[in-house]
């Protein structure tokens, strides 16, 4: 191995374990520097059970590592979201039409540690309580500080920052000559509740809620209780309990977290807007309480790398709002991008990192609008009605024309279509559409034929996917 091809890890999270994995699948020397304790040692965030869903994209990556069938044994299949509007009977839209157009819910602690272990497996040696403090990259050393606060110097090879949103490599890079950074706070922050196993509630309050074994409420399913500004959502955990997350304005009038500071106020607000979810958290008032607001921001950067010496990924170098589903997913696709790159050419780190930025730059701008105008769909209009004309002619066409209609979502979830198509191709759909819409406001008589004919003839002028895009 020659000093290029040593390459030093800061972050051993979702994305830089993966990473580290394929690295050194390929041959790479790698080493991993890691704020926090080794999680399989220290119990992860002391047992609380967070999840996140996976999709198409992540699995992709996983599967090129071997590790697909690994991490769906341990998941939760979610086949569509489940609506609960105020007060009237939920049901299931499927994602796909059939159990191939899935999602899964993981546990986020659970697939941090089978990666590491994974890394492990093939050579990556995990530095642990080892968190960067800044770098010299002339002199190519970084600092570190240990859980004691005890700083060194360490010389490192090929810097690359997989050290997540609030990134030190980042701070350090931007330091050294600006990145051309801008953060867009959302203005609404989240909190993680807990429905705990079925087994420890009421049978009837179970029943009442279409719960199934274990699971309180439909375990196949993305729960969401939309509530015009904001919203809950829900996934299943393998062992019956679900995590909710509720996400609200962090501040102005009520309701926002500003307006509801303590738990007592908090239930109050649950019981009117969210009644049917209130009884299912038992431990309502210690959750809300213990668990800390997160906060929500965008992430743009100009530039993802310094000439050959130092490079971002995942959250590091494109954070967005989580309402796609796709910050994991986005990232665990870098990782194979960047993986590939630099196998091919290990020496020429300073041209594979402008590549990698060359192609998945426009893709994470891509996500990250997405994932924006996820939100004010989720929480505000799959009950409004032209929403639900539109997504049924979509439907209409998407069943009639599958080669000229494309769901946006199913493109972003299912396929590995580049994020940058997905947007341009969902734009020119929902313009056609609204057209549409406009001249026959009743979906049942809209001429599809003539409709897929125009759509084939809008697509046509859209640039093709590249694999690289
Ligand atoms: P992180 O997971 O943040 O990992 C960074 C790692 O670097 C951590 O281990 C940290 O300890 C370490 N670190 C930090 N600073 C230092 C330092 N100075 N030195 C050394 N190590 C350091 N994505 C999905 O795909 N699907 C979802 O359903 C989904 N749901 C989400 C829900 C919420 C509420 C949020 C906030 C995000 C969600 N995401 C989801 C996004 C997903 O969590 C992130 O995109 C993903 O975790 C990014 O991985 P990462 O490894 O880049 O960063
Ligand atoms: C998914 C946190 C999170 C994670 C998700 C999703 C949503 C809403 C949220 C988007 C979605 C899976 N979504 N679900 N149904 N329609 N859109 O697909 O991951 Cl808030």
């Amino acid at each position: 191995m020659t000093q290029a091809t040593r390459i030093t890890l800061i972050g051993g999270g979702l994305v830089g374990a993966l990473l580290a994995r394929q690295l050194a699948q390929h041959g790479f020397a790698v080493e991993v520097f890691e704020k926090r304790p080794d999680p399989r040692r220290a119990g992860f965030l002391g047992g609380r059970s967070i999840n996140l869903a996976l999709a198409e994209r992540g699995l992709q990556a996983l599967r090129t590592a071997g590790l697909a069938d690994e991490v769906l044994r341990r998941a939760v299949m979610m086949r569509g979201r489940m609506v609960h509007a105020h007060g009237s009977a939920s049901g299931l839209q499927r994602y796909g039409v059939d159990d191939s157009e899935v999602i899964w819910s993981v546990s986020r602690g659970a697939l941090n540690m089978l990666l590491l272990d994974a890394a492990e497996v093939s050579g990556v040696r995990f530095h642990f309580g080892q968190s960067l403090l800044g770098a010299d990259f002339d002199r190519c050393r970084i600092r570190l500080a240990d859980e004691a606060g005890t700083a060194r110097e360490h010389d490192a090879g090929l810097l690359i920052g997989a050290d997540g949103a609030g990134s030190m490599l980042r701070a350090a890079m931007n330091a050294h000559a600006p990145l051309g950074e801008r953060i867009e706070p959302l203005g609404h922050g989240y909190k993680e509740l807990e429905i705990p196993n079925a087994g420890t509630l009421p049978p009837a309050l179970v029943q009442q809620s279409g719960g199934a074994g274990h699971f309180a409420l439909e375990p196949h399913a993305l729960h969401i209780w939309p509530r015009g500004g904001y919203m809950c959502i829900a996934l299943p955990n393998a062992e019956g309990s679900f995590t909710v997350t509720l996400f609200l304005p962090a501040q102005g009038a009520h309701p926002s977290f500003a307006t509801l500071p303590d738990a007592a106020a908090a239930r109050a607000f649950f019981a009117a807007d969210f009644p049917d979810l209130l009884p299912l958290i038992p431990r309502f008032d210690a959750d809300y309480a213990e668990h800390p607001m997160g906060t929500l921001s965008t992430l743009y950067l100009d530039r993802w790398h310094l000439d050959g010496r130092a490079l971002l990924v995942g959250d590091a170098a494109h954070a967005i709002v989580p309402f796609h589903g796709q910050g994991m997913n986005c990232g665990f696709e870098d990782t194979v991008t960047l993986t590939e790159l630099l196998a091919a050419a290990p020496g020429d780190s300073a041209g594979v990192f402008a590549e990698f930025q060359r192609i998945r730059q426009p893709n994470a701008n891509a996500i990250a609008t997405m994932a924006l105008e996820n939100y004010v769909e989720m929480r505000d209009s799959v009950a409004d009605p032209h929403y639900l004309a539109k997504r049924t002619l979509g439907a209409q066409l998407a069943e009639r024309a599958p080669r000229h209609f494309m769901a946006r979502y199913r493109m972003v979830t299912f396929t590995h279509l580049p994020y940058s198509y997905a947007l341009e191709r969902g734009r020119l759909q929902d313009a056609l559409l609204e057209e549409i819409l406009r001249d026959a406001p009743d979906a049942g008589a809209v001429d599809l034929d003539a409709a897929a004919r125009m759509l084939q003839a809008r697509l046509s002028l859209l640039p093709a996917p590249l694999r690289h895009e």
